[in-house]
């Protein structure tokens, strides 16, 4: 079963991880360097079945990076509160002021002076993927390149999208994670994707980050008259938590069920045409979630 590479991995970094403190003064337990990779040429796609993924979340988080958004008022417009807690940590800190994150969210949403001050994450994903500012002011808008690459010269070596804009990096709410993805088309037309993840939280992140590369990989695929094929996932400090450790264990002594297959109801006009409503699953049937604190 494809989610055994996960679990396996999952129980390395469990057993023979490095114990350290990191960033956040959790903990983790870390390994360096791993790889996974799943064929999405049978329909099916990695959304883990060892506990319930909000893949919806998921595929709405990767449609924002698409818009090229970095401010949270239009995921919270969408009822995705995955990015809050850091422009809620800074508006704390900043402000001195004990808000809760409900209210700081209903903010955001109501006052849109509000949320262009305070709901700002800087130039991360969707600036770098859409607006890459080069030195001599020209943008760069690396989705809409890739796009034409794969249909016009599929053979090439060079698909490939980035967000390590070094001297941005600052600016950021977060430096970017999942921040390489590079493409590969074969002979027979299947579009392989990578991509790089310079760090992993693997209980709550990485499962996210599975369902967002290969949502867009059936977007490009669709896009550029291609059919879904491997998607290679590779992690540099992959970690877990030291207060995950007991709901890592728990997804570990859950039998994995067939993955679902995932499917866009019609093709976009273009790259920037879809909606979560053109996503369609089927034959999910998860564990049970798996409650955890993220570390901010
Ligand atoms: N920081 C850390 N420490 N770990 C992360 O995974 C992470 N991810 C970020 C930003 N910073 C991060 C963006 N992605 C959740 C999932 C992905 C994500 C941020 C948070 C999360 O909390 N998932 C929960 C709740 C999901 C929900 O409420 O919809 C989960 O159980 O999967
Ligand atoms: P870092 O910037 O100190 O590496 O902290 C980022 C943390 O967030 C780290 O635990 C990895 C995790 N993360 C993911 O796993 N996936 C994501 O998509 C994001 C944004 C973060």
């Amino acid at each position: 079963h494809p989610e055994t590479q996960y679990l396996d991995l999952m129980e390395r970094v469990l057993t023979h991880g490095d114990e350290r403190v990191d960033r956040t003064g959790v903990g983790t337990r870390s390994i360096f360097g791993s790889m996974l990779r799943f064929d999405l040429s049978d329909g099916t796609v990695p959304i883990l079945t060892t506990k319930k993924v909000y893949w919806k979340t998921a595929v709405k988080e990767m449609l924002w990076f698409l818009t090229g958004g970095t401010n949270i008022q239009p995921l919270l417009q969408e009822n995705v509160r995955i990015w809050s807690d850091w422009p809620l940590d800074s508006y704390r800190r900043k402000t001195g002021e004990d808000i809760s994150q409900e209210a700081f969210e209903q903010r955001i949403l109501e006052d849109d002076s509000f949320a262009a001050k305070w709901g700002e994450l800087g130039p991360v994903y969707g600036k770098q993927w859409r607006r890459w500012m080069g030195a001599d002011g020209q943008e760069h808008d690396q989705i809409s390149t890739l796009v034409k690459t794969l249909r016009e010269n599929p053979s090439s070596r060079r698909m490939l999208f980035h967000g390590w804009n070094v001297p941005e990096l600052g600016q950021m709410a977060l430096p970017p994670c999942h921040m390489v993805y590079q493409y590969h088309v074969t002979s027979d037309g299947r579009l392989n994707s990578l991509m790089y993840q310079r760090s992993v939280d693997l209980l709550l992140g990485a499962p996210f980050n599975f369902v967002g590369a290969t949502a867009l990989q059936l977007m490009l695929a669709q896009q550029a008259g291609l059919t879904p094929g491997e998607f290679v996932w590779f992690g540099g400090d992959t970690h877990l938590y030291l207060n995950h450790i007991d709901q890592a264990r728990a997804q570990l002594a859950r039998t994995p069920r067939p993955l679902p297959k995932m499917a866009l109801a019609q093709r976009a006009t273009s790259i920037d045409d879809y909606k979560i409503e053109d996503f369609a699953i089927e034959g999910y049937d998860p564990h049970p979630a798996i409650k955890a604190d993220v570390a901010v």
